[in-house]
């Protein structure tokens, strides 16, 4: 039996949030079901080297080693090809994930790597293996590259999605992610788990990598249901993150989903780490959602500039919007807004308009991050045209000091606004009592005024240091 391990890095930063590997226990589902022999390392949640494993890869003595990596994880990626290389001398080594979706000639470049695949991995890694263990060197198979030789066909999006099996949480190690920060770190349950009940995007925001494409394909309500259940019976789980693109796009699925959980009285928490399209939503479906276990919402609302709105693509409705934040902390749900500041063109006075829109909504948080410039994007399109790409490495993103400003506001002005963004967001008696009200463990109250103290006090130094 051929044996596989998957392997997640990790970029030496202690204090970042991780969550479940999501892509690779899919891949390791559908490996283990063609019979290959899979483990899974997740060094980025373990906050571990390679060295800290060096033994056991040796001695497991894989035939193939798949890595799975982010933009911010290339630098560390560049470094653990080679060592595994060194470890499992006769593994093939094939780079997948975000990172090789989108800077795949970059990923291709990587050393001591044998194929880098772009897009969803679960069809086309079976086939890749299987050619490998036929003795084929390089097969042309739809997005899957080869140093020195290049890119193959186009990748293909999964259409039937129910086919696939679920994630193989036999690999996962549920207790690491539990007591580590998770996005958004409030949390109703420690013990939760993600879901993908759907792919794909249909939006063009021009921030975004559409990593999954512009086409909507959803799981069947009764699919998603059943894998909550068995999360939930099977290994106690007891809150769900759906980290869909758009999990409200198709809104009949998404409430025949919260219907359907209430039906079978699945008793889980459940939040969106990606955030919902508000003016996709309607009330009826935070009504359901509420039923369903909803305990927090966040909305991607990025600007409250309408003029931006257009800019970016994003066109949300920003009347219909205030209606459903309202409706949303009506039906008790914690409501969080995400912005993003430092478009191109982008004025100060449209700045202090999205931070006005923040502060005078029902909100309950707000996150104000700086426009990060990511490629294979439209926005990484419009900086290379105002030339703020040239020596840019896209591994230093960062959302809260970027290091590519893009609007007309100076840097040092707009970090002062975020800060005052906060200050004016946060500091008001009425907004401290109802988050108060709202949070689901009363001691996370004192958890984030920490959080907040902390990222003020960060964001002075940073301010000073310039
Ligand atoms: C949930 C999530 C998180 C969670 C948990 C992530 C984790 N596992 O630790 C949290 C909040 C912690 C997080 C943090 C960050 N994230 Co994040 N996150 C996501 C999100 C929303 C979903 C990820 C997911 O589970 N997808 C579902 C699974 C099934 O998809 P997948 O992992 O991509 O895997 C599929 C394919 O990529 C492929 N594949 C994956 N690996 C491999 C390996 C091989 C060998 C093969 C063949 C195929 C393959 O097959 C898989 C199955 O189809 C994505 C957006 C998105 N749409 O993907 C962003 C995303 C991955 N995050 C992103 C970023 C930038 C970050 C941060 C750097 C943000 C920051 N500045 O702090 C940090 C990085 C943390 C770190 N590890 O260093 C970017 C990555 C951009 C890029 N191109 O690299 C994304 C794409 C969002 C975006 N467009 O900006 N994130």
């Amino acid at each position: 039996m051929a044996k596989v391990l998957l392997i997640t890095l990790f970029k030496g930063q202690k204090n970042y949030q991780v969550g479940p590997p999501l892509g690779l226990l899919y891949l390791a589902a559908v490996l283990r079901d063609a019979g290959y022999e899979v483990r899974l390392l997740d060094l980025r949640a373990r906050k571990e080297p390679i060295s800290a494993h060096a033994e056991t890869i040796a001695h497991f003595a894989p035939d193939v080693i798949g890595l799975s990596a982010v933009i911010p994880e290339a630098n560390v990626l560049r470094l653990a090809a080679p060592q595994l290389k060194r470890l499992a001398p006769r593994a093939k080594i094939v780079v997948g994930g975000p990172y090789a979706n989108s800077s795949t000639w970059e990923a291709l470049g990587v050393p001591d790597i044998d194929a880098v695949v772009r897009g969803e991995g679960e069809l086309v890694l079976p086939r890749l293996l299987a050619a490998w263990a036929a003795g084929e060197a390089q097969p042309e198979l739809p997005g899957v590259g080869y140093p020195g030789v290049g890119l193959g066909p186009p990748p293909q999006a999964i259409e039937d999605l129910d086919a696939l099996p679920f994630p193989a949480w036999e690999l996962a190690e549920f207790d690491t992610y539990h007591h580590q920060p998770r996005h958004g770190y409030l949390y109703a349950h420690r013990r939760y788990f993600s879901v993908l009940s759907s792919r794909g995007c249909p939006y063009h925001c021009i921030f975004c990598q559409a990593l999954f494409g512009h086409r909507f394909r959803a799981r069947s309500p009764k699919s998603v249901v059943d894998e909550v259940e068995a999360l939930r019976n099977e290994h106690d789980i007891h809150e769900i993150h759906f980290v869909d693109d758009c999990f409200n796009l198709d809104l009949a699925r998404a409430k025949a989903i919260c219907d359907e959980l209430v039906r079978r009285q699945v008793d889980v928490a459940i939040t969106f780490p990606v955030g919902l399209r508000a003016d996709a939503m309607d009330r009826e479906l935070i009504d359901k959602l509420a039923a369903a276990g909803a305990f927090k919402i966040p909305y991607g609302i990025e600007t409250a500039s309408p003029r931006l709105q257009k800019l970016l693509k994003k066109n949300v409705n920003l009347s219909k919007l205030r209606l459903i934040i309202d409706h949303t902390v009506a039906r008790g749900i914690i409501a969080h807004g995400f912005f993003m500041l430092g478009f191109p063109t982008e004025t100060e006075q449209e700045v202090q308009e999205t931070i006005r829109f923040a502060v005078e909504s029902n909100l309950h948080f707000a996150t104000f991050n700086h426009v990060n410039l990511l490629p294979a994007t439209e926005l990484w399109e419009i900086a290379e045209k105002m030339g703020r790409t040239d020596g840019y490495d896209p591994v230093n993103c960062d959302y809260d000091d970027p290091p590519v400003p893009l609007s007309e506001v100076p840097p040092t002005r707009m970090r002062a606004l975020v800060r005052h963004a906060h200050f004016a967001f946060y500091l008001s008696a009425r907004r401290l009592w109802r988050i108060w009200r709202a949070l689901p463990h009363k001691r996370h109250f004192f958890g984030f005024f920490g959080l907040f103290l902390g990222k003020l006090t960060w964001f002075s130094v940073r301010q000073r240091e310039r």
